[in-house]
């Protein structure tokens, strides 16, 4: 919706003061919004903040000016809208006191990074945002970003801030602060921690020793669908309330955050919100949570965007309304999924199985096939090719999954069944698109993928082939629902 057909409309305003600030975010989108940013609010109003702790949260935008353009006018306050299967319900949420954007005032965003005030900084940068080579989890030097930053100090990448602010806090004798990544990457702590020690080791090796003695990199199972907020959203939120918000969030009533309780000891019982009040699981090792969810959720969520998209498919809800869906999808979850799992303590895989599907389901979440199908390249290892590797490992057949990566192969071929374009968005599609047209035959256009190194491990590749091929040729000759018809 243009601001200019709600130029009459009240914005919305705070009806608290701003709390200060204790935690900067980077990456401040719209999951973060509707998920992190309402535990946080939770957890003080939980405690009700009688320690004098405060957890405002300065935003960072990396790139764009936009959420600073949305929320500004609106004393940094926003809708959040809870869209569950029997109806929905509004919240406030009025834990972001500012939002910075990086690309304008890298000094400014870290300046709030280094200040002694914040004690934790969340990441959600989405899994390209950490410049990491996926299939080795390690920093990619060759990304322009990085080369960037190792040579400049005011950085344009997460790590590069991450690091840059954390020498500014050892020059001035201050602790560093928690770095806590709300991404879907697999251990996700571990590996921002190497990310960031491996570019701190190549700028000064005295303050990657400092990183890996006194930092802290908890590790997060993160969950909530939010899906991408229309105009139509705005719109029908301003002839709800009579107000125009800009910076509305819709998100399923579901949520889940577990985290790994490993905040920097210098703060003692100020290193962190009061999380548990809110709800959040506080562990020593989220590994079996997050596996669960990257395989269960993510991976399904993949498998069915892909699928889903190239039969027609607008939504995930859409997709698993069709019965042969929503058989593929269960059998995805029984046969392939959960013989590669170790249950987290306290969790039932099929039950939890079966709240997945109801969440799929929900038709208040309007959740877009393509936007689960954006970056592939870097969301098919954690979520589908692990799975894969287990279950091959241990002469298990996973056809299901397999035919997920041949959908994903062709749909990041940038062609559709009916030979329709595809609006492709993967930070490797060039390379992805023009190794389909270079190749030869379903085959040839198979192997080509499958030698795309960051993604697949060569051995995984090979073992993979064979049943990649067949279920590609298959996808193009019968078609989605016939192909996924005859696993069953
Ligand atoms: C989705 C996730 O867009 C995607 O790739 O799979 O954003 C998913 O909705 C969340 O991880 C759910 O917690």
């Amino acid at each position: 919706m243009e601001a200019g057909l709600h130029a009459d409309l009240p914005r919305l305003s705070r009806t608290n003061p701003a709390p200060k600030a204790g935690i900067v975010h980077l990456g401040l989108g719209a999951f973060f919004r509707a998920f992190g940013a309402i535990y946080i609010e939770d957890a003080i109003k939980a405690s009700g903040n009688t320690r004098g702790d405060d957890w405002g949260i300065i935003g960072v935008s990396l790139q764009s000016p936009r959420m600073h353009d949305q929320l500004a006018p609106q004393d940094f306050v926003y809708t959040a809208q809870e869209l569950g299967p029997e109806g929905e319900s509004l919240r406030q949420v009025e834990i972001i006191r500012d939002v910075l954007v990086a690309r304008e005032n890298p000094e400014a965003v870290l300046a709030a990074m280094a200040d002694p005030a914040i004690r934790i900084v969340t990441l959600t940068v989405t899994e390209k945002g950490y410049c990491h080579d996926p299939a080795t989890g390690r920093l990619n030097t060759d990304h322009p970003d990085i080369v960037h930053d190792l040579k400049t100090a005011l950085p344009v990448s997460a790590p590069g801030y991450l690091v840059r602010a954390l020498a500014r806090r050892r020059a001035a004798g201050q602790p560093p602060f928690t770095v806590l990544t709300c991404d879907n990457l697999p251990d996700n702590g571990r590996l921002v921690r190497r990310i960031v020690l491996d570019l701190a080791e190549r700028l000064d090796p005295e303050l990657a020793a400092w990183i890996e003695a006194e930092g802290r990199f908890p590790a997060t199972m993160v969950d909530r669908i939010v899906p991408a907020t229309k105009p139509e959203d705005v719109d029908a939120l301003a002839r709800k309330t009579g107000c125009y918000d800009a910076a509305l969030v819709l998100h399923e009533p579901f949520r889940q955050w577990v985290v790994e309780d490993d905040f920097v000891p210098a703060y003692g019982a100020d290193a962190r919100p009061d999380l548990g009040a809110a709800g959040v699981e506080l562990v020593d090792s989220v590994t079996a949570f997050e596996h669960m969810k990257l395989r269960m959720l993510n991976g399904t969520h993949s498998a069915l965007a892909y699928l889903g998209y190239l039969a027609g498919h607008e939504t995930v809800a859409e997709t698993v309304a069709d019965p042969l869906f929503a058989r593929f999808v269960k059998d995805l979850w029984l046969r392939e999924i959960i013989p590669s799992l170790e249950a987290p303590p306290g969790t039932d895989l099929e039950d939890y199985a079966d709240a997945l599907f109801a969440r799929y389901v929900n038709p208040g979440i309007r959740h877009r096939t393509w936007q689960i199908a954006m970056d592939g390249s870097q969301k098919l290892p954690q979520r589908i090719l692990g799975t894969v590797h287990d279950n091959l490992t241990n002469g298990r057949n996973c056809p299901g999954l397999c035919l997920a990566i041949a959908a994903w192969m062709i749909y990041v071929g940038g062609t559709d069944l009916e030979g329709k374009p595809i609006d492709v968005r993967d930070p490797l599609s060039e390379r992805l698109q023009s190794l389909v047209r270079e190749a030869d035959g379903d085959a040839g256009e198979v192997a080509a993928l499958l030698g795309v190194t960051e993604i697949f491990g060569p051995k995984l590749a090979a073992a993979l082939e064979p049943s990649v091929t067949s279920a590609y040729a298959a996808l193009k000759a019968d078609g989605v629902r016939n192909t996924i018809g005859a696993l069953s």
